[in-house]
């Protein structure tokens, strides 16, 4: 980092005034803070009452330093998905939690955080030191617990025999502990933000339970390999790189079907989901028809507003494709400000009233722009039906005469819905 970036952040830390998190509502403001600040006077208390060993002070760089070399690992990614991120962190701040005073367990988010942040995605301050200070915290209370089972159930070294087992136990109770803590102070703050935000849709998910129980099984495995040696540790670092790996590649292929701009299907993807669609149609003998979306004079909306509104009307127009269209219709982005969508077992007159639904759902829409307070961009678009007949079989003659129906749309006045029959070639 240069010089000057370094002197730039600095001084925006110590501008206290300047923080955004002063900008938040009174009741994030304070939840938001509260973590930090307990996880600060902790580390406070801690630290006086903590005993300082050599070999401690080892162990901890040891299993930080395998934390950070699979932080930095990873592949470089955008920040995918809503909700909580898992990143497998806590497969390395649980064994340190375990085996070393809590102390240990408060600091360690601080650099591993640190260089995930800085790897992926920056974000508010403020929302990064709440996520270091949450991690720490809650790993603190399950280090805190750990250390007050009996030695004869658990205590600081795995034993060997049912002492191995109840120590095992202890560990999976502890990280429980610490998971749901973690999770319980984010989640709060997630709803504190936006109460809208559907936490359990977030969470409750096949892909988010199969990596918590990943995450969760994995840092009770590495606790008890390294209770055995702290040296096993190295051996960890393969399996939580591939781990990391594994949990990316769904987020991954979500968003590589999708056109980041609208969050429809992009077309290639809308290409191959339809023409499928199509085939099973043609085999059902069941109706099926392709709609052609386009936004009518959208040239002028950028020449008037410019491209950022261009592309809120866009997603505002893609929204409502979503919003009026049932679960199993098929819409994607086409190109530009083109959207196509596959109605399964509609035929031509039933599209024709879904698609006029659509139209004037469009037209009555005023999609806001933010920094023109009260002004509004209105729009309208054509669209263009074709059904599938007894000769068009392929996607191709579907796509052509929906193509001639949005032509005759826009030659007849534009804000219109027509159809025309598609011809095969068969
Ligand atoms: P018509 O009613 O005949 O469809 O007129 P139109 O202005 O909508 O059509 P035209 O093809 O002349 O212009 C399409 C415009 O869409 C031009 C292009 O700059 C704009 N556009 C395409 N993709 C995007 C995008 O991703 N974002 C924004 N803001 N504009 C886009
Ligand atoms: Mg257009
Ligand atoms: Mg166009």
């Amino acid at each position: 980092m240069e010089a000057s970036a370094i002197t730039r952040r600095l001084s925006a830390i110590i501008h206290i005034r300047n923080w955004a998190w002063w900008q938040l509502p009174g009741l994030l403001k304070a939840y938001i803070g509260l973590p930090p600040l307990a996880a600060l006077v902790a580390i406070g208390v801690a630290v006086s009452q903590t005993a300082w060993h050599v070999a401690d002070v080892l162990k901890f760089a040891l299993l930080l330093g395998c934390g950070l070399v699979s932080v930095a690992a990873t592949p470089r990614v955008a920040h995918i998905a809503g909700g909580m991120v898992r990143d497998f962190l806590t497969v390395w701040v649980l064994p340190i939690a375990i085996l070393l005073p809590p102390v240990y367990a408060m600091l360690a988010p601080v650099p591993l955080l640190w260089l995930t942040q800085r790897m992926v995605h920056r974000g508010v301050v403020y929302r990064r030191v709440f996520t270091v200070g949450a991690m720490g915290l809650a790993y603190g209370v399950a280090s805190v617990t750990f250390h007050a089972f009996p030695r004869s159930f658990a205590g600081g070294a795995i034993g060997t025999g049912t002492h191995a087992l109840s120590w095992t136990m202890a560990v999976a109770a502890c990280e429980l502990m610490g998971w749901l803590l973690h999770h319980v102070l984010i989640i709060i703050a997630i709803k504190l933000t936006d109460p809208t935000a559907k936490v359990a849709a977030l969470e409750l998910n096949r892909e988010a339970l199969q990596a918590d129980f990943a995450q969760i099984d994995l840092g009770i495995v590495m606790t008890v390999v390294v209770g055995a040696n702290p040296v096993l540790a190295i051996f960890g670092v393969p399996t939580v790189l591939l781990a990391r790996r594994f949990m990316m590649h769904a987020p991954l292929l979500a968003k590589s079907r999708m056109d980041s701009k609208t969050g429809l299907l992009n077309s290639s993807t809308w290409e191959t989901e339809a023409e499928s669609e199509i085939a099973r149609a043609v085999r059902t003998r069941s109706p099926i028809t392709v709609a052609l979306i386009d936004i009518d004079h959208f040239k002028a909306v950028n020449d008037n507003y410019g491209h950022l509104v261009g592309d809120i009307a866009l997603r505002a127009v893609a929204g409502a494709i979503k919003g009026q269209l049932r679960s199993y219709d098929l819409a994607g982005r086409f190109g530009g400000e083109e959207f196509v969508v596959l109605l399964p077992q509609t035929g031509e007159a039933d599209a024709l009233a879904i698609a006029d639904r659509l139209r004037t759902h469009i037209e009555a829409m005023a999609i806001p722009i933010e920094d023109q307070k009260g002004t509004c961009v209105r729009l309208t678009v054509s669209v263009g039906i074709a059904a599938l007949d007894g000769t068009a079989r392929e996607l191709t003659d579907l796509l052509a005469a929906a193509d001639s129906a949005l032509y005759y749309a826009k030659e007849n006045g534009r804000n219109k819905t027509h159809a025309m029959a598609a011809v095969g070639l068969r």
